[in-house]
């Protein structure tokens, strides 16, 4: 096992690193930004090194100031978390150069299921089902109209390194489609620096619906079910769930092995989240894979009973998978409220400056993943995100009435969350039944 870790991130995750880590007696280095010189948490590392000013790219985002971080202190290995670094293939190459362990997929892992042409291939490989379309990237013009023939319209071009939304265009004839081909891969290459586009079939209306894997260095890969992530505003998921709710069991559990499959054939190592879109009848299409861990893993943590982040610990440092797929079983039902410094009244502007009020909610099935302490400034540059909170309980109802128990229960002030919208929402009937889709709160905002 690791002697001492280096955690490259910031916030909740940062501390959630921290705390898997001390569970494993392994110790900690924890890098700050000048913007995150006075956070509490930095006194839990056993060590806290200042890797430059707020900005992200000068701190967060800067690889050889945290090589060299991770240099002076001498670690064995780096946590990315989520965000920042966590999926660049460059970070992790330069991790392998240095002799430090990236936690987390290999370069050449990470390229394979990172990009999302990539991806499609060896989904098609594994029997993961995916949207019908260009099988690679489109060179020309006259390709893409060629699928989209095939296909039908409405379809959307992709780019191939784009994730989260961006550089998407939906067309729903073949003129929009020629005039839009050429744009999407300037702007692809612009953005990215990769121009390949794809092209695949638009799906109107879906529930996203994602699978956490988990893959280790011997060639195994094991899947810890799924969650619902249909509570979305502009791609930020609000809520999240497990299990999916109104789902055909043996189904979901099929796509959750194809997977598990797709991950181990791409000799992937770390835990990953494959999404899907699930239409009206429950056909599953696979949209692209997350190579790191994700700000939702404690929903799949609490109906699993596994701990997600020292198993990508415990993997990344050769470890075969602790636990086997047949005793991996679904228990109970746990929703994920992201609690944001955000104003929900004002088109969620972000509400950064002193929290004076803090008051957590408790009891049974209740669980806080956050670093905010009462006095925490808010610092305005990185994402608004302060903390979650994650419920569990033995029934899709009943985690609902306790999580809306929590939300009340919930005191922050004077900055604006996202608190109240998320208690409307657990007494929504529409969210309350199951089965929203991913533009039902877009909708309900309007
Ligand atoms: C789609 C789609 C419909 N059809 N692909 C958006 C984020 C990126 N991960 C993929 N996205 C979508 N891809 C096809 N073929 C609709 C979306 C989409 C979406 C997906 C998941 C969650 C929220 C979304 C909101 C708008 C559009």
């Amino acid at each position: 096992m690791f002697r001492r870790v280096l955690i490259a991130n910031r916030g909740e995750i940062a501390l959630r690193i921290m705390r898997a880590c001390q569970e494993l007696g392994i110790e900690t280095v924890c890098v700050y930004s000048e913007a995150d010189r006075d956070a509490p948490y930095l006194r839990l590392a056993d060590r806290a090194i200042c890797i430059g000013p707020g900005p992200a790219r000068d701190s967060y985002l800067n690889i050889s100031r945290i090589i060299s971080a991770a240099e002076i202190a001498d670690v064995d290995a780096i946590h990315p978390g989520y965000g920042f670094l966590a999926e660049r293939a460059d970070f992790s190459e330069v991790c392998r150069d240095c002799k430090i362990e990236f936690i987390g997929p290999s370069p050449e892992a990470m390229r394979r299921l990172g990009d999302k042409v990539e991806a499609k291939r060896f989904a098609r490989a594994a029997k993961v089902p995916v949207f019908p379309g260009s099988e690679g990237a489109i060179e020309v013009e006259e390709e893409a109209v060629e699928v989209a023939a095939e296909i039908g319209y409405p379809v959307i071009i992709k780019a191939a390194a784009g994730g989260g939304g961006r550089g998407m265009r939906v067309c729903h004839n073949e003129a929009t489609l020629r005039t839009n081909i050429k744009k999407a891969q300037q702007e692809a290459l612009a953005a990215f620096g990769d121009g390949s586009v794809f092209v695949e079939k638009f799906l109107e209306s879906a529930r996203h619906v994602e699978v956490q894997v988990i893959g280790d260095k011997h060639g195994h890969a094991i899947h810890l079910f799924e969650r619902d992530c249909s509570m979305q505003r502009r791609h930020q998921k609000v809520i999240e769930e497990a299990p999916a709710p109104e789902v055909d069991r043996k189904k979901m559990t099929a796509v959750c092995e194809a997977a598990a499959r797709l991950v181990k054939s791409a000799e992937y190592a770390g835990a990953a989240t494959v999404e899907f879109l699930m239409d009206n009848k429950q056909n599953f299409y696979m949209l692209e894979v997350n190579t790191r861990v994700q700000v939702e893993h404690p929903v799949t943590e609490m109906i699993t009973g596994v701990d997600i982040l020292k198993t990508s610990i415990r993997v990344a440092a050769g470890e075969p998978l602790p636990v086997k797929q047949k005793d991996i079983t679904i228990r109970g039902h746990a929703i994920e409220c992201r609690i944001n410094a955000e104003d929900p009244t004002r088109n969620f502007m972000p509400s950064a400056g002193r929290i004076d009020t803090w008051e957590l909610p408790g009891g049974p099935g209740v669980r806080i993943d956050s670093h905010v302490v009462p006095g925490y400034f808010v610092p305005p540059n990185y994402d608004s995100m302060i903390g979650k909170l994650i419920v569990h309980a033995d029934s899709r109802a009943e985690a609902i009435e306790r999580t809306a128990r929590a939300l009340r229960e919930f005191r922050v002030g004077p900055i604006n969350t996202t608190i109240d919208l998320q208690l409307r929402l657990m007494q929504d009937s529409a969210f309350k039944t199951g089965g929203i889709d991913i533009h039902y709160l877009e909708r309900l905002l309007k």
